[in-house]
C-alpha cells in the first residue's frame, strides 16, 4: 500500500507552469543583466531596513576595484577654494544618518507591452537602507560656490559605453537641488562601510528621487554654469513616446505600494497557495519626497478596493508599513496594493507607457490560490 503524497497534488492545482505563454521570450542579454542587477525579493518587505545583500542593485557598466588610499573626491570647477578630500577626510566631520528608501526609475519596466530593451524589472527594484554620510551642502559651503554656477555635476569611476558613447556615469543636480538637507555623501550602509557594487568608498545620495541620481563610485565634484548635457541627463531617464521623441526629466519617486507575498510559493510561477482564514496582507509604501497617505488594497485585481492600516514611516524619504485583515475563503485571487500620495496622486491600475519603461508605478498582482 502507498500513499499519494498530498503536497503534489495540491500543487499542480497552484500552477506547474505548464500553462506559460511561450512566446512571452527575454533576450539572453536581458537576462544577463537581470543577473548582474539583482531585485529584491519580495519577502525582504518583511524587515523596515533591508537587509545590504537584499538591496536591488543598479550598475551600468562594471564595478571599479577602488584603492582607497589613492581615491580623492575633487571638488572643483566654479568654486572659489578646489577641494582634494581623502575618505578619512569625509569621515573627520560630522555625520548624519537616515533610512532612505531606493528604487530604479525602470522598476516596473518588464511589466509593459511592448516593452524597452534593458533590466527587465518586474517590482522589485527597491530597497530600504540606514545611509550615514555627510551632507553634500557643508562641502559645497566650504568650497564657496560661485554665483555663475547653475547645476553641480558628479561623476563616478565607472565607464563604460551606452547608445554608442563612451563615457563615465555622470548625473547633474541643479543648485538648489544639491544643496538640500537631506542630500548626503554616503560612505557608510546599514552601519558598515559601503560595499564595492554600492559604490565604494564614496557615493551621492539624494533622497526622493529615483536612483539614478545617486552616483556610485563619486570621484568628482564640479560647479557648473550651464545645464550638463550628458547621456544619463539627454538621452536616457526620459519619459517619452518614441526612442528620439521629447520627454520629460525623470526626477522624484512616484507613490507605489507593495505586499508581502502572502501564504507559501509555487517554485517556477511564483503563484501562492494561502489557508483559508484570517489573512494579515501587509506591506510597505512609499512615494519620495512626499509621503504616502493613503494604501488600498484589492483581493478582486483591482474592481473593489479597501482602506489599509498605516504604519509610522522610517523617515520622511522612507516607505512605510500597511495592514489589512483578511477573511479569505478557498477559491483563486488577484491580490493588489495601491498607494496614495500626499498630493492626491494614485498608483496607476494600467501601466503609463512610454518608450524606456521608466517611472512606471502600476500596481502589482500577486495570484494567490486559498484552500
Ligand atoms: N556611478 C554609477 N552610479 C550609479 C549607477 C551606475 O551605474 N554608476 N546606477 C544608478 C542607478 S540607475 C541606480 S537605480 C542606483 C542603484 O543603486 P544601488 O545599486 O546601490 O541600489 O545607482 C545609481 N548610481
Ligand atoms: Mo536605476
Amino acid at each position: 500500500m502507498h500513499e499519494e503524497p498530498q503536497s503534489e497534488k495540491r500543487f499542480i492545482t497552484v500552477g506547474d507552469g505548464s500553462g506559460l505563454e511561450r512566446e512571452d521570450r527575454f533576450h539572453r542579454q536581458e537576462l544577463q543583466l537581470a543577473f548582474r542587477n539583482r531585485g529584491m525579493p519580495l519577502e525582504g518587505l518583511r524587515y523596515p531596513i533591508t537587509p545590504t545583500g537584499m538591496h536591488y542593485l543598479l550598475i551600468h557598466f562594471d564595478i571599479p576595484d577602488v584603492d582607497v588610499n589613492t581615491w580623492r573626491l575633487e571638488v572643483q570647477g566654479l568654486v572659489a577654494r578646489p577641494l582634494s578630500l581623502a575618505l578619512k577626510d569625509v569621515q573627520s566631520r560630522p555625520a548624519v544618518t537616515i533610512p532612505v528608501t531606493m528604487e530604479c526609475a525602470g522598476n516596473g519596466r518588464a511589466l509593459l507591452s511592448p516593452r524597452s530593451i534593458g533590466q527587465p524589472w518586474l517590482v522589485e527594484a527597491i530597497g530600504t537602507a540606514e545611509w550615514t554620510g555627510i551632507p553634500l551642502r557643508r562641502v559645497l559651503e566650504d568650497a564657496g560656490v560661485d554665483d555663475r554656477a547653475v547645476e553641480i555635476l558628479f561623476t563616478g569611476l565607472d565607464r563604460g559605453v551606452q547608445g554608442d558613447e563612451v563615457q563615465a556615469y555622470q548625473r547633474s543636480l541643479s543648485l538648489a537641488e544639491a544643496m538640500r538637507d537631506e542630500v548626503l555623501l554616503a560612505y557608510a550602509m546599514n552601519g558598515a562601510p559601503l560595499q564595492p557594487q554600492h559604490g565604494f568608498p564614496l557615493r551621492l545620495l539624494v533622497p526622493g528621487w529615483y536612483g539614478m541620481a545617486s552616483v556610485k563610485w563619486l570621484t568628482r565634484i564640479e560647479a557648473i554654469p550651464g545645464p550638463f548635457q550628458g547621456y544619463q541627463m539627454d538621452r536616457a531617464y526620459l519619459d517619452r513616446q518614441s526612442r528620439d521623441g521629447p520627454g520629460e526629466r525623470v526626477t522624484l519617486i512616484r507613490p507605489r505600494a507593495l505586499l508581502i507575498p502572502p501564504g507559501i510559493p509555487d517554485f517556477l510561477t511564483r503563484t501562492r497557495l494561502v489557508e483559508a482564514g484570517s489573512v494579515s496582507l501587509a506591506g510597505r509604501a512609499w512615494a519620495g519626497r512626499r509621503g504616502v497617505a493613503r494604501v488600498d488594497v484589492s483581493t478582486d485585481g483591482g474592481a473593489t478596493w479597501q482602506a489599509t492600516k498605516l504604519g509610522e514611516p522610517l523617515s520622511p524619504f522612507a516607505w512605510r508599513p500597511w495592514s489589512y485583515a483578511w477573511q479569505a475563503r478557498p477559491g483563486r485571487y488577484t491580490l493588489c496594493a495601491r498607494a496614495t500620495d500626499t498630493a492626491g496622486e494614485a498608483q496607476q491600475l494600467d501601466p503609463r507607457w512610454n518608450f524606456e519603461g521608466v517611472r512606471n508605478n502600476m500596481v502589482q498582482r500577486v495570484e494567490i490560490v486559498v484552500e
